[in-house]
């Protein structure tokens, strides 16, 4: 068993409000964890896991199973699981449970969760070194203390500590773009041969979160047991986690959970809202349907009995009184509200972007030519591209210097007068040196078409002059756009000292674009301070980053961040065409030159 959320840590903590299904049966199988590591009853044990198991199968609530005298009624379960149950649906807490919990603690408990771990060891874990943290766990194995202890072999050891890997793997959020491409094809293929009716991605991955902790995806199954027998023998999945009616969980190779919930076909709708989130969205909702006198849970909007929506979520927001919210908005920051006075963004949208405005060439580090990019725009539906490579001080990207750079352009005007389809920007990624100043005379970037500059190197400056840096940069008449205005590297580098809020006051001030870098890595700006550039008036610019044609690809993971930073066209550079965007970069230019 792996538990997906800290969730015991919490509900101690929270012991207030009823219990869901869910987190009745996780309770029970706490329990059953609990006496096996106390050395009870193999009967027992399995009556607790047993009950578990029906109670995730159940089609409906147990609450209302519990007002309707119903419990009896669901395999495995006698008069004391039926009284169990009933305490924690109306009180949210188990006195029975408490009381195992003051023996064992919880966290002995979870180190189940670890491959490679069972109750045996846990048990002699416990009361040899009274370890409950896997910190320590960890220290011991690779100190070799552990296999001092009976049974515990060198190999078992050696086991443990690739159990500890996996778990850690499995506990941490990856990018949206690491992420997106294999949830896509799980979603291809359980719709193509998993017996599935209906099929969706939901979760953070839906709502294009930038980091994921796993896939969640939701179906309707016309035969559970073959979808699961499907979805389980893939190539891809590494282990089988659970599998049941209305759940199966798996582990892919690479560590990732992906979790299937199979529901009914007129719940799709109010399952996947509920599925997708986010849950301080989905607390909003809940108040509002309370608010009219209505239920919502993952099953349906209920007035009384009588459901008014369940089957697609339009329906549900709908009965609501609400129009459709886009799931990359539903994060509880001001789009209830928005969507109550009609104020939602219309969100930009793929087929609005024209073009791509960061795609390095083999002129300095990437890999293709500029008949390769122009060729992978047009597949894309982009009728136009910037083409950005290094400038000179970078050499280890193979910086261009000023000469490469006035052939690089002269390259570029002959290539648009040949090329009817597709037409090139000359740009360059130029660099901001450590004081502010960029990488090439101002008589060179006068000749540019596109001219983005860059923090590329000394990350370590403190936020003064970090800021003042990027500020200076700013200022320059002939910078168009802030490329990856954080320096943030997803899972491996935090932001640079940057102070954000003045740096989207300068561009406003000095009307400079900032770059949403669609790169896998990187997406930054994030989703929050696009949302503030664009209250601030700041045009915002998606560019893929792309060293290779591939990777132009990531133009629409910078999509994501832009929507989910409520970005409408017209907030986007990327969605001009041709002719608009170049008179528009030229009259910044321009206009910057103005004394300000
Ligand atoms: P993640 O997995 O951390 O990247 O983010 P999510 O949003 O995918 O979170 P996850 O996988 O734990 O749960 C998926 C959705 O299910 C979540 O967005 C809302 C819903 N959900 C899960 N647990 C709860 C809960 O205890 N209460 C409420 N209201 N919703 C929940
Ligand atoms: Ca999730």
């Amino acid at each position: 068993m792996w538990l997906t959320q800290p969730f015991f840590g919490n509900m101690l903590v929270r012991m207030v409000a009823a219990l869901r299904n869910e987190e009745v049966s996780r309770v029970f199988r706490a329990i059953a964890d609990i006496l096996e590591i106390k050395g009870e009853s193999r009967f027992r044990i399995n009556a607790y896991r047993r009950a578990a198991q029906a109670i995730d199968n159940l089609p409906d609530h147990l609450e209302d199973r519990v007002r309707e005298n119903r419990l009896l009624t669901i395999p495995g379960i006698g008069k004391d699981l039926a009284a169990k149950i009933t305490e924690l649906v109306t009180t949210g807490k188990l006195a029975y449970f408490q009381t195992l919990q003051s023996e064992i603690p919880m966290s002995l408990v979870q180190l189940m969760d670890i491959p490679g771990i069972g109750p045996r060891i846990a048990q002699l874990l416990y009361e040899e070194y009274q370890i409950s943290g896997i910190d320590e766990l960890e220290r011991l194995a690779r100190a070799q203390q552990l296999r001092r202890l009976p049974g515990i072999k060198k190999k078992t050891e050696e086991n443990i500590l690739r159990g500890i890997e996996l778990f850690r793997g499995g506990l941490a959020r990856r990018p949206l773009g690491r992420v997106l491409p294999v949830a896509l094809r799980l979603v291809d293929y359980l719709r193509e041969y998993a017996f599935l009716d209906r099929v969706s991605l939901a979760g953070s991955i839906r709502r294009n979160r930038d980091t994921v902790k796993d896939v969640d995806i939701l179906g309707v199954s016309a035969d559970p047991d073959r979808t699961a027998e499907a979805f389980t023998s893939l190539p891809e999945v590494a282990e089988t986690l659970g599998s049941g009616q209305t759940r199966i969980s798996v582990r892919l190779h690479f560590g990732l959970q992906v979790d299937l919930r199979l529901v009914k076909n007129d719940t799709f709708g109010a399952a996947l809202c509920y599925f997708t989130g986010s849950k301080e969205h989905n607390v909003r909702l809940r108040e509002l349907a309370i608010k009219k006198g209505f239920k919502l849970n993952e099953y349906g909007l209920f007035r009384q009995d009588e459901r008014l929506a369940g089957g697609s979520e339009h329906d549900v927001y709908q009965a609501l009184g609400l129009p459709f919210i886009p799931p990359e908005l539903r994060e509880n920051r001001g789009e209830i509200e928005a969507a109550l006075t009609g104020d939602l963004p219309r969100l930009v949208t793929r087929e609005d972007l024209k073009g791509d405005l960061h795609v390095h060439s083999v002129f300095s580090d990437g890999h293709d030519d500029l008949e390769q990019i122009a060729r992978q725009a047009k597949e894309l539906g982009l009728e136009w591209v910037g083409i950005c490579d290094h400038s000179a001080s970078l050499r280890i990207a193979g910086g261009l210097s000023v000469e490469r750079l006035l052939q690089k352009l002269r390259a570029i005007r002959e290539f648009n007068d040949r090329s009817p389809d597709v037409k090139l920007l000359c740009g360059a990624e130029v660099d901001i040196d450590r004081h502010g100043n960029l990488d090439y005379p101002d008589e060179v970037l006068a000749k540019l078409d596109l001219v983005v500059a860059a923090v590329h190197t000394v990350f370590k400056l403190d936020q003064s002059h970090m800021t003042s840096r990027i500020v200076r940069a700013l200022q320059n008449p002939y910078v168009h756009i802030l490329a990856h205005p954080t320096g943030r590297l997803l899972g491996e580098r935090e932001p640079y000292l940057v102070d954000v809020p003045v740096i989207i006051k300068e561009a406003a001030r000095h009307a400079k674009c900032l770059e949403i870098n669609g790169s896998a890595r990187r997406l930054d700006l994030n989703d929050v301070n696009c949302k503030a550039a664009k209250d601030s008036g700041v045009m915002l610019s998606i560019g893929s980053d792309a060293h290779r044609v591939e990777q132009m690809q990531d133009l629409f993971l910078g999509l994501s961040v832009a929507r989910r930073g409520w970005l409408e066209a017209r907030n986007v550079l990327n969605t001009m065409s041709y002719g608009e965007l170049t008179r528009y970069l030229k009259g910044s230019s321009m206009q910057a030159d103005q004394p300000h």
